[in-house]
């Protein structure tokens, strides 16, 4: 028997969406509303969602849900869907490696995609060194690896990571992530040695980055001892924490104070990486060149690929056999990889990037100007931020930032909020959305910021 619940005419094609924002229904709508009942009894309430609307299909930069309401997507999947929804490139690489080889298993039979993504981002990752890479499936188990190749390389175990740091939800990952609630609450027991110290938060610690580098070398010296250390794990503009960009020249000296000490230095360029900040890679705006870089997200279109690039030396610290996993660097993954390397390059997606910051930096500012509840307006390329705060005092406003979400996505805008203290609200759209399209949202987040009842502190 069929099941009922499966369409039977096929879905409209991404590719016929017309690219405008549509609300034509309450939101969330009546199919949006069925779907969360079944949901509710089906899925694990663990595994909470952010909106409440379910998406049907998408394009560019517009997201269809179920009811046929149309958004401008400023979150991308967290920025995944760096060069689009359903890019057509991409979509052809998939449909066609999708007919040929799905799974061989790079371990037993490996094949050319793996080894032409490893090519790849040896090309695009800073600094000209030799490099090697491995594929995985994930931001977290790219930065697992990481740790397990820097400890092998170095014959040490210690693992340090920064305040505010987002590195995944396994249990390595959790441990080296900042944020208790939601990430780890009641997850423990966590992987040892694992120690986070302050980083570089210029709007709330005023620290230059030669001081704030200071601080985080005194703290590496004398909690954990430099002898002991594998690795200092950093994203170079931090994500999930808030989109805090360190100040300038904080990184450079903390991996120079790596090197003099036989520390490995790992950029988490899962989220800032691959064209996102308007450089492949976030590192090169302050000239780091990591000892390893972890992409993971934008890499490959929405296909699950993940990835360890590094200098080749420390990448071949692990024997043969010591890396790998069923579905690394799966055939179809790595496919959709190679498409977006060429579509970032073939449609100028650094150059769009920094157009999107040319846009939407000033328009952010004009906003701030208008509204004290915008502390700070920060970030690079197309990875923006307001971080909100009681005027009076500075304080964290997470409220506000709720019903600013809540606002824009009644208004056809998906935001997304971040920060440890949540009070922050991030863009990090598709890299193709159009210079309209981009204003328009920033017009409704405009209109959310309007909304907000003036603050009584
Ligand atoms: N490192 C810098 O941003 C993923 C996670 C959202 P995975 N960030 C979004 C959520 O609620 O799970 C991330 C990241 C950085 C590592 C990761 C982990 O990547 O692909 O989610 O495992």
């Amino acid at each position: 028997m069929t099941d009922p619940a499966l369409p039977l005419t096929s879905a409209p094609l991404g590719a016929d969406i017309p690219l405008e924002r549509r609300i034509l229904t309450a939101i969330p709508g009546p199919r949006s509303l069925a779907l969360t009942a079944r949901r509710d009894a089906a899925v694990a309430s663990g595994v909470a969602s952010a909106l409440p609307v379910y998406a049907d299909r998408a394009h560019g930069g517009i997201v269809v849900d179920v009811d046929g309401n149309q958004f401008i997507d400023l979150g991308a999947g967290i920025g995944v869907m760096t060069v689009g929804h359903t890019d057509p490139a991409v979509l052809d690489a998939v449909t066609t490696q999708a007919a040929s080889l799905t799974h061989a298993m790079f371990t037993i039979t490996p094949y050319e995609g793996y080894v032409r993504v490893a090519e790849l981002l040896a090309e695009h990752t800073p600094g000209d060194h030799a490099k090697k890479s491995m594929l995985v499936n994930s931001g977290a188990e790219a930065v697992e690896n990481a740790v397990k190749i820097a400890r092998k390389h170095t014959g040490r175990s210690a693992v340090a990571v920064l305040d505010h740091a987002y590195h995944g939800r396994t249990n390595l990952t959790m441990a080296m992530t900042f944020k208790a609630m939601p990430y780890k609450a009641g997850f423990g027991p966590f992987a040892p040695d694992i120690h986070s110290v302050p980083g570089s938060y210029p709007f709330r610690d005023g620290l230059d980055g030669p001081a704030a580098a200071a601080r985080t070398i005194e703290h590496l010296e004398r909690s954990i001892g430099a002898a002991d250390l594998a690795c200092i794990v950093a994203e170079p503009v931090q994500g999930e924490g808030g989109f805090i960009v360190p100040a300038e020249g904080y990184l450079v000296a903390l991996q120079n104070w790596c090197t003099e000490n036989g520390v490995v230095f790992v950029a988490d360029e899962v989220q800032s990486g691959m064209a996102r900040t308007g450089t492949w890679f976030a590192s090169e705006h302050s000239g780091l060149v990591p000892d390893l870089v972890t992409s993971a997200k934008g890499i490959a279109g929405g296909y699950p690929l993940g990835a360890v690039t590094g200098r080749a030396e420390i990448m071949d610290a692990a024997h043969p056999g010591g890396l790998g996993g069923t579905f690394n660097g799966n055939p179809v993954s790595t496919a959709a990889a190679i498409a977006v390397f060429e579509q970032i390059r073939s449609l100028d997606l650094l150059g769009r990037a920094r157009r999107i910051e040319g846009v939407a930096l000033p328009a952010l500012r004009a906003l701030q100007s208008r509204h004290p509840i915008i502390g700070d307006v920060r970030g690079i390329g197309a990875m923006l931020a307001i971080e909100l705060v009681h005027p009076a005092t500075s304080e964290p406003d997470p409220a506000s930032v709720a019903a600013i979400v809540r606002f824009a996505l009644q208004n056809g805008v998906i935001l997304i909020a971040a920060g440890t203290r949540g009070n922050v609200v991030r863009l990090l759209p598709s890299l193709v959305l159009t210079d309209e399209l981009l204003l328009e949202a920033l017009d409704v987040l405009g209109a959310a910021l309007e909304s907000l009842s003036p603050d009584p502190a």
